[in-house]
C-alpha cells in the first residue's frame, strides 16, 4: 500500500479550541500526525511518498469559488486589520437571517463557518492545501495501478462542505479524491465514512449527485456533533436520492453492532457497483477516544480492515479524526494491514 504525507500539516496548529466553556489545547493537533508516521514506519506497509500539487481546476469542482477566495485570504485580511491571533468564528447566520456574504472580515468568517471550535490561523490555508495535495496524490497512485493508498491528511476534511468549514476541517480531501476518480474516467465512486462523526461536509457536496455514493456510520446526531446532520432519513436529494446512506448509532455502540452497520453499508456499495472506494478513515470510534463514545478496540480495527480489503476495490484511505493520540498510530496501521491482508 502506498502512503502519502506532507510535513506542511504543521502550519496549522491553532492556539486553542473552544470546548465545554474553556479554550483548551486542540484535540486535532500536529502530534497526531507524528504518531501515525511512527506507527507506519514500524509496520513496513510501504514507503512514504511526498505529494504533488493538485491541478487548479479540481478544488473548484467540490468547493465554491467564493469560499476558496475567502479561505485563501482570510488571515491576510485579519492581519492587515491589525489582529495577530487566530480567527475564531462567533456569529452565524441562523434561521430567517439573510444568507449574504458580509464585507467585514468577522462577518465573513461566521458566514463561511458552521462551528466555532475550529480556528482559522495564519498557516491554515497552506496546511489545508497540502492535505488536499496528499489526498490527490494518493488517488493518482491508485489511478496509475496501485490497489490502494493511504493519504495521511491533516487537517481532516469530511466536515468541510461546498462553502463552509468547521469540525477541524477546511477542504474536503475525500471529496477531491472522489471527484478526481470521476474526472479520470470512473463512472461511479463510493465514499465510506467510518469516522465517529457524521461526514456532513461530504454529504453536502454530493447530496444531489448519483455518481458518488456517500455512506456514513457515526454517532447519532441527537447526541453528537455535528448535531444537525447525519439522520437516517437523509438519503440524497433529487437525482441524488438513494445515493446517500446514513447509519446513526447509539452512544456506547459495541464493535458487533458497528460491524452490522458496516456490513449494510458495504452491501449497498456492492449492489450499486462502483469503480473505486474512498474511505474517510477516522479512528475516533476507538474505546479510548476522549471526545467519542463507541467501543472499538485496537484489534477491531484489523477486523474491519479485512472486511474493506475483501471488497477488492481500488481504494484510497483519507485520514480524518482520532484523538486518543497514543493509540492513533496502531489503530490506523491495523486498518491498513487488515486491508492489505484481505485485498487483491
Ligand atoms: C472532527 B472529526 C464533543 C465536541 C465535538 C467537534 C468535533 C469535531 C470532530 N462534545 N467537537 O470528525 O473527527
Ligand atoms: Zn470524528
Amino acid at each position: 500500500m502506498k502512503i502519502v504525507a506532507s510535513p506542511d500539516h504543521r502550519l496549522h496548529h491553532p492556539a486553542g479550541e473552544l470546548y465545554e466553556g474553556d479554550l483548551v489545547p486542540p484535540f486535532e493537533c500536529p502530534e497526531r500526525w507524528d504518531h501515525i508516521v511512527a506507527a507506519l514506519e514500524g509496520a513496513a506497509l510501504g514507503e512514504v511518498a511526498t505529494p504533488r500539487p493538485l491541478p487548479d481546476t479540481l478544488l473548484p469542482r467540490v468547493h465554491d469559488e467564493r469560499y476558496l477566495a475567502f479561505l485563501s485570504t482570510a488571515h491576510d485580511v485579519w492581519r492587515a486589520e491589525g489582529h495577530r491571533g487566530d480567527m475564531i468564528p462567533t456569529c452565524f447566520p441562523a434561521r430567517r437571517m439573510a444568507p449574504r456574504e458580509p464585507l467585514d472580515i468577522e462577518g465573513r468568517l461566521g458566514f463561511f463557518a458552521f462551528a466555532s471550535e475550529t480556528s482559522l490561523t495564519r498557516g491554515t490555508w497552506a496546511a489545508a492545501r497540502s492535505s488536499v495535495d496528499v489526498a490527490y496524490t494518493a488517488q493518482q497512485l491508485v489511478g496509475a495501478g496501485d490497489n490502494s493508498a493511504f493519504a495521511l491528511c491533516r487537517p481532516p476534511g469530511h466536515h468541510a462542505g461546498r462553502d463552509y468549514f468547521g469540525g477541524y476541517c477546511f477542504l474536503n480531501n475525500a471529496a477531491v479524491v472522489a471527484q478526481a476518480f470521476l474526472d479520470d474516467g470512473a463512472s461511479r465512486v463510493a465514499i465510506l465514512d467510518v469516522d465517529f462523526h457524521h461526514g456532513n461536509g461530504t454529504q453536502d457536496i454530493f447530496d444531489r449527485r448519483d455518481d458518488v455514493l456517500f455512506a456514513s456510520i457515526h454517532g447519532d446526531p441527537r447526541h453528537e456533533f455535528p448535531h444537525f446532520s447525519g439522520f437516517a432519513d437523509e438519503v440524497g436529494t433529487g437525482p441524488g436520492e438513494g445515493f446517500t446512506a446514513n447509519y446513526p448509532l447509539a452512544p456506547d455502540t459495541s464493535f458487533t453492532a458497528w460491524m452490522e452497520a458496516l456490513d449494510s453499508a458495504t452491501r449497498r456499495i456492492d449492489r450499486i457497483g462502483v469503480d473505486a472506494l474512498v474511505v474517510s478513515l477516522g479512528v475516533d470510534t476507538f474505546v479510548g477516544d476522549p471526545i467519542s463514545t463507541f467501543r472499538l478496540t485496537t484489534a477491531d480495527f484489523t477486523s474491519y480492515g479485512h472486511h474493506l480489503g475483501a471488497l477488492g476495490l481500488p481504494t484510497v484511505y483519507c485520514m480524518e479524526g482520532g484523538y486518543a493520540v497514543d493509540a492513533i498510530g496502531t489503530n490506523v496501521v491495523n486498518v491498513l494491514i487488515g486491508h492489505q491482508e484481505a485485498g487483491p
